[in-house]
């Protein structure tokens, strides 16, 4: 796996084809500029093909037994444990997120690969009791199809994991279109299942922009589910072109996501589980940090803490392991947050940060230092998604003013809260309304066996991972088997069967 610009083709029925007369496109590396890949402008042609490629697939696929498909899985496990450190190296120079957190993040692929590779000898059903005699009620889980995925470019190998492993092993086939300015990743991702042995058309890449490729894999009346992750107005765009073709949509969409920080706070841990949440992958998590709920109490104390740390916070190559920030994703990126920024600058006061940082290398990227307001709840850059490093703290007199604001915001991916008492902490498992809660510690970090997804306009109620992915991608058969050798009508018949 070289780390030089790499070119690649699409993979559609097993092969890497370079389609006649295709243009191309170009990744870079946000802290240098430097080219990392070059890959297909894909059509609709391409996608056409991709889907039927899936769709001639597909008999083979379903009918190769669920623990098969997980050998393969493991095997693609196996290959990405091996090449850890180069797709690492190649996520930080695609990504910009430091070199630690790529290797955390392709780790978090092998994870998942494993995990639903035993999903293979599972894949449980129910078996439920019948109302009448010599009856027998069992469910199967069935694969829905062609299955659609699209991924972000802030986890430019995770999250198509979390997407291809879970439809590989419930035996659907794929057609997998990854962030442009990421795309690279995504296509070593998908080197790593051709050398574990997928076998052809059951995953295919298709390279290019949402608006053509995305839009045309969409719209196919052959795909039937749609699994997307990515900003909220998009994803409001994917659900409605679904929608007319009734597909299952799945969304994982954006958050505003809260740590709460109680007066009895364990404040030196809190520090570091807010640095890390805040600035970790400079704040372009969904599950990102991007607001400070403190209680009035601790304000003052643990706000010189945070901005003391982020004095020395080093910020610069992501490849350097003494790095703790890189470079945003994109010039696009840079000039989203430094617009937020100055939203921020008219109705917030600006603790610490703030601007682009230049001179020496960093003029080469899209380098921004760590971003601190003090904001009142209401103000926009406490409401709106910013992704980056830009966290807002806004002070509160209580727990229950807290809960308020952090529950006031459209978006509840995660959340978190800092206190020793309990009771608290169990109040607010109850109360903050998120997919996920984190109890003294910081709100980025899931885990792939247990389910990931929010509510509100995070999505539109699915999960994804642990358990809640098999749900995803399987479709579900009830099954009633009579073995009485005579008619027997439920509802009808049940008080007097024998
Ligand atoms: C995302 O930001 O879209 O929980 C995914 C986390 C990571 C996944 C984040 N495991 O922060």
């Amino acid at each position: 796996m070289p780390s030089h610009a790499e070119s690649y083709g699409l993979f559609i029925g097993g092969k890497w084809i370079e389609p006649p007369q295709s243009r191309r496109f170009e990744t870079v590396n946000p802290a240098n500029r430097e080219t990392v890949g070059s890959l297909v402008q894909g059509t609709t042609s391409d996608v056409d093909q991709a889907v039927t490629a899936a769709q001639q697939a597909f008999r083979g696929w379903k009918e190769t037994p669920a623990p098969k498909r997980g050998e393969i899985l493991l095997d693609v496990a196996r290959l990405m444990k091996r090449s850890k450190e180069d797709l690492g190296r190649i996520v930080t120079r695609e990504m910009g997120k430091v070199i630690g957190e790529a290797l955390g993040e392709v780790q978090e692929s092998i994870d998942f690969i494993e995990y639903m590779a035993g999903e293979g000898r599972r894949l449980f059903g129910e078996t439920v009791p019948s109302e009448l005699r010599s009856k027998f009620c069992l469910t199967v889980r069935q694969p829905k199809g062609v299955v659609v995925c699209i991924s972000p470019w802030n986890f430019p190998t995770s999250i198509p994991n979390w997407k291809i492993a879970a439809a590989l092993i419930t035996g659907n086939t794929v057609v997998f279109k990854p962030a442009s300015g990421t795309a690279r990743c995504g296509a070593e991702v998908v080197k790593l299942y051709e050398a574990g042995g997928i076998p052809p058309g059951v995953l295919n890449l298709v390279t290019g922009s949402g608006s053509v490729v995305g839009n045309a894999l969409i719209e196919d009346p052959r795909v039937r589910t749609v699994s997307f992750t990515g900003g909220v107005d998009t994803g409001r765009d994917v659900y409605v072109r679904g929608a007319r073709g009734l597909k299952m949509v799945h969304l994982e969409l954006g958050g505003k996501n809260p740590v709460i920080l109680m007066d009895d706070a364990d404040l030196p841990l809190a520090l570091d589980g807010v640095l890390f949440g805040a600035f970790g992958t400079a704040g372009q998590r969904c599950t990102a940090t991007s607001r400070l709920i403190v209680h009035d109490r601790v304000y003052d104390e643990f706000l010189g803490m945070l901005t003391d740390r982020l004095a020395q916070f080093p910020v610069g190559d992501p490849l350097d392991p003494r790095i703790a920030m890189g470079p945003v994703a994109s010039a696009d990126q840079e000039k989203k947050i430094l617009e937020y920024i100055e939203i921020g600058k008219r109705d917030s006061r600006l603790r610490l940060g703030g601007h682009k940082l230049t001179g020496g290398s960093y003029d080469r990227g899209y380098f921004l230092e760590p971003t601190i307001f003090e904001t009142k709840h209401g103000s926009r850059i406490s409401k709106e998604e910013i992704f980056g490093p830009v966290l807002s703290v806004i002070r509160v007199p209580d727990y229950a003013e807290a809960v308020r604001v952090a529950n006031d915001v459209e978006y509840g991916l995660s959340s978190a809260i800092y206190t020793r008492d309990v009771n608290r902490a169990f109040r607010a498992i109850d109360d903050l309304e998120a997919g996920i809660t984190y109890i003294n510690a910081p709100t980025i970090g899931a885990e792939v066996q247990l389910p990931f997804g929010g509510v509100k306009n995070t999505g539109n109620g699915g999960r994804e991972a642990g358990s809640a992915a098999i749900e995803e991608f399987t479709e579900i058969k009830s099954v009633f088997v009579d073995f009485s050798s005579k008619l027997q009508r439920a509802q009808i018949d049940s008080e007097t069967a024998a």
